[in-house]
């Protein structure tokens, strides 16, 4: 006999899935936004948090409670859109689940039991963020933040940041693989493996960073090329969009969800970080790189592309957006963002709108009297032509 309270969670969580979504009211004809989040820690199955045994849990407490559903890798596979989120636990740790869709916006459900990754890094104390991509070699990659204490300091908050690596054929079985090292960059995180071999190679945008938390030296998203994904180490590292004084890039940024092909080029959704007085504000940015060379940008619209809005500006980290996952189906792209570190959104757009504002938005003048040029520019022309139209 299970508890009452079970039924009365489990009605609450199924009316939560089902709820269909909608466009919300926030037009920018870049991209649609939606009134929902597509999964948050309510969409957790009740049997990873309660024991629904009454006789050892009378009271149908939780006993492992879940704390955020966030920073998602996405794949659409086989006629369903899968989300691998990060889920984090009230004891702080992050750990991969699998939730599918039929729609890619609403319904998402999660699988009965969280991703399950080989145990071969002893000293790795978290794992997150994971980017899922679908390489040309016939594997699934997931790539994701490796985090364990920094045993050299002292401190007891030091901790080093690699890219673990593991690969799957169907979401359910991972291989682990050794993480990758870069060579001239102590620590990463945000590393994205390219889809596509490049000189023969496997690719990946990194984020050279010199501590945990800031990139110090690190200018910005680099790209590497390796020749042996089982054993990935990375020599050099070029550099590809990079951080630039008061821009919203300028305290970090780094590689978001697995690059776009278009006939254009590879367009980016990549995040940006700036300092306010009310701490680090993180956006959505986007930039292309060139087909044939990916470490190329040929072109980066001005400013942020999608940045919190409303209730997405509160959460466990207040004022981030951050997204590590896109979909891209019939032709329509769903990119899935996390609120302040503590729900999955999703906005949806087209390729063609997507190629449309990459390669047609004004790039960034980066001085307060370019861009009042570049905005009077466009309000000439815009009155010019309301004056033809006989507005
Ligand atoms: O809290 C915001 C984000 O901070 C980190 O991103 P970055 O390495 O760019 O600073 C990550 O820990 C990410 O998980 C988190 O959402």
């Amino acid at each position: 006999m299970l508890h009452p309270n079970y039924y009365v969670e489990k009605a609450k969580q199924e009316k939560l899935i089902a709820r269909k979504n909608e466009v919300a009211d926030s037009y920018n004809g870049i991209y649609d936004r939606y009134k929902y989040p597509v999964l948050t820690r309510d969409h957790i199955p009740l049997f990873w948090k309660y024991d629904l045994n009454p006789e050892t849990n009378p009271h149908f407490m939780e006993r492992l409670g879940v704390n955020a559903v966030l920073n998602s890798g996405a794949i659409y596979l086989n006629g369903k859109f899968y989300l691998v989120a990060r889920v984090e636990g009230n004891d702080r740790k992050s750990f991969c689940a699998v939730a599918e869709s039929d729609n890619g916006i609403d319904g998402f459900r999660f699988w009965d039991r969280p991703c399950v990754f080989p145990d071969t890094e002893p000293d790795e104390t978290n794992c997150y963020d994971i980017r899922i991509t679908q390489h040309e070699d016939g594997w699934i990659y997931g790539v994701f933040c490796s985090e364990s204490k920094d045993k050299s300091d002292p401190e007891l908050s030091a901790a080093v940041a690699a890219a673990g690596i593991v690969r799957t054929k169907d979401l359910k079985t991972w291989e682990r693989l050794p993480n990758l090292v870069t060579l001239r960059s102590p620590q990463q995180r945000n590393v994205v493996l390219h889809p596509e071999f490049v000189n023969g190679k496997y690719a990946f945008y990194t984020r050279p960073m010199d501590g945990f938390i800031d990139t110090g030296s690190g200018s910005g998203i680099g790209f590497g090329l390796c020749d042996d994904i089982t054993h990935a180490v990375i020599d050099e590292e070029k550099m590809t969009s990079i951080r630039r004084y008061h821009t919203i890039t300028e305290a970090k940024n780094g590689a978001g969800g697995v690059p776009i092909k278009t006939e254009k080029g590879w367009i980016h959704i990549a995040h940006g970080v700036r300092n306010t007085a009310a701490g680090l504000r993180y956006v959505l940015y986007v930039f292309a790189t060139d087909l044939n060379d990916p470490s190329k940008v040929i072109a980066e619209p001005s400013g942020m592309f999608l940045g919190p809005r409303d209730w997405e500006r509160v959460g466990d980290v207040s004022n981030v957006t951050f997204g590590n996952g896109n979909i891209v189906h019939d032709g329509k792209v769903y990119i899935y963002y996390a609120a302040s570190d503590t729900r999955m959104h999703v906005a949806t757009t087209t390729v063609e709108k997507l190629v449309d504002y990459t390669f047609n938005t004004p790039k960034d003048p980066l001085r307060s009297v370019d861009c009042v040029k570049q905005r009077i520019e466009l309000i000439d022309k815009n009155l010019a032509f309301l004056t033809k139209e006989g507005e």
